[in-house]
């Protein structure tokens, strides 16, 4: 039988009464598994039904403390392999690039590592459920457009990105930071991010200016950011060249040194079931089914499958096209609940035919990132279950 506590793992820690907002400007029923640094994501509910999430909702993933930045004084350097570096006030990237908006998902490596920890313990990472996900409108310049000013030289294969917040849980402590390929950072859709959901972006999601690399894992998004720089090689950073990257089962994360295992880049297919979310008892009868469902990268979601059988037999759910190519897609289905309990199992297609594991343990590594398996929620109803049939010749 499949892992099914994946929400039982997910710490259900208050951020605050249910009269202020919690810190951050989040709602007070976020699911916090750190405080310092602050790490939350919303319950299952908050992201069902709606293609932007909202800033209060949106998941907050960081590795060290929430800088505050004064915006007047912060410069933007790029530099590197470029033939002409420069150095950028917010008000010299407004004027000299053109503004680009985006609606762009943004999910973490680490979404769904609960899935992971039913199969093995992971010391160290959080147990982070499905919702380090979220989408919203971003407002700012293409790194493509910035990068042209500054002239790239031939010999540059990556750009990396830079920021000023000290992680202690790197090793040894440094500032966050992470690069992708020139290919991708010269793409139409990577941007130097200003503005989330036509507001200023706030200090926790990387006041003043922050990268977002659409359809790539959440650490390339890189917040804070004050320094682009064009090189040969992949950033040497921690958490490029050693964290968010899948090491072999038998690994020893504590000892690996840089390069090890295989770098996490784009985004494999995903999704999951976020309404009705198996908290509270049913009626039986017709019910709606919701979620996500996910692709990554230029690819869409194709088709999602919904499972009352544990996967033997599947219905196709209504899926929604995505609100733009870099989000993930809403899909709906009416199920007949019998009375007990029922495990309702989703799987995802993307557009290039490939589709989700069915289980985590294949997937397992020991930091704990891209759980890509089916997702399951069990719903229990009001009513009672249904009355044995004859099973078997003892019964007759
Ligand atoms: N400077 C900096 N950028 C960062 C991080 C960080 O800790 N420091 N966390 C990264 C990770 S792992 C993710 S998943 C996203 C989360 O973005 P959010 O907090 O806005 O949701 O930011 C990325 N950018
Ligand atoms: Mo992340």
């Amino acid at each position: 039988m499949a892992p099914l506590g994946e929400a039982a793992r997910v710490a259900a820690v208050r951020v605050g009464s249910a009269r202020d907002m919690g810190p951050w400007g989040k709602r007070d029923d976020m699911l916090v598994h750190r405080r310092d640094p602050f790490n939350a994501e919303p319950p299952r509910h908050a992201l069902a039904r709606r293609p932007l999430t909202g800033c209060e909702s949106f998941y907050s993933r960081n590795h060290g403390p929430v800088p505050r930045i004064d915006a007047r004084a912060w410069r933007l350097r790029v530099d590197g392999l470029v033939d002409r570096p420069l150095t950028l006030s917010l008000g010299d990237l407004r004027e000299r690039f053109a503004e680009r908006e985006i609606l762009a998902t943004v999910q973490c490596a680490g979404n769904r590592r609960a899935g992971l920890l039913e199969v093995r313990d992971i010391p160290g990472e959080d147990p982070w459920g499905p919702c380090a996900i979220s989408t919203a409108r971003w407002t700012g310049v293409l790194l493509a457009d910035v990068l042209a000013a500054a002239g790239v030289r031939p010999g540059a294969r990556h750009v990396a990105f830079a920021a000023p917040d000290v992680s202690p849980l790197a090793d040894p402590p440094q500032p966050f930071g992470g690069s992708i390929p020139l290919v991708k950072a010269t793409s139409g859709e990577v941007l130097l991010a200003w503005g989330m959901d036509g507001r200023p972006l706030p200090d926790v999601h990387g006041a003043p200016l922050r990268m977002i690399v659409p359809g790539w894992i959440g650490a390339r998004s890189v917040k804070w950011l004050e320094r682009v720089t064009a090189q040969a090689d992949p950033s040497g950073n921690y958490f490029q060249a050693v964290a968010y990257r899948i090491l072999p089962p038998d690994a020893d994360p504590t000892r690996t040194g840089p390069g090890a295992g295989i770098s996490l880049g784009p985004v494999a297919v995903t999704c999951a079931i976020l309404a009705p979310d198996g908290g509270t008892p049913l009626p039986p009868g017709p019910t709606e089914i919701t979620g996500y469902a996910y692709a990554g990268e230029d690819r869409t979601v194709a088709r999602l499958d919904v499972s009352l059988d544990g996967g033997r037999t599947w219905t196709q759910a209504e899926l929604d096209p995505p609100p733009s190519p870099w989000t993930w897609q809403e899909w709906r289905i009416t199920v007949d609940l019998p009375g007990g309990d029922t495990v309702v199992t989703a799987r995802a297609w993307d557009s290039t035919g490939m589709t989700q594991p069915e289980s985590p343990a294949a997937l397992w590594n020991p930091k704990g990132y891209a759980n890509n398996s089916w997702d399951r929620v069990r719903l229990t109803t009001t009513g009672s279950p249904p009355a044995p049939g004859p099973t078997g010749p003892g019964d007759q």
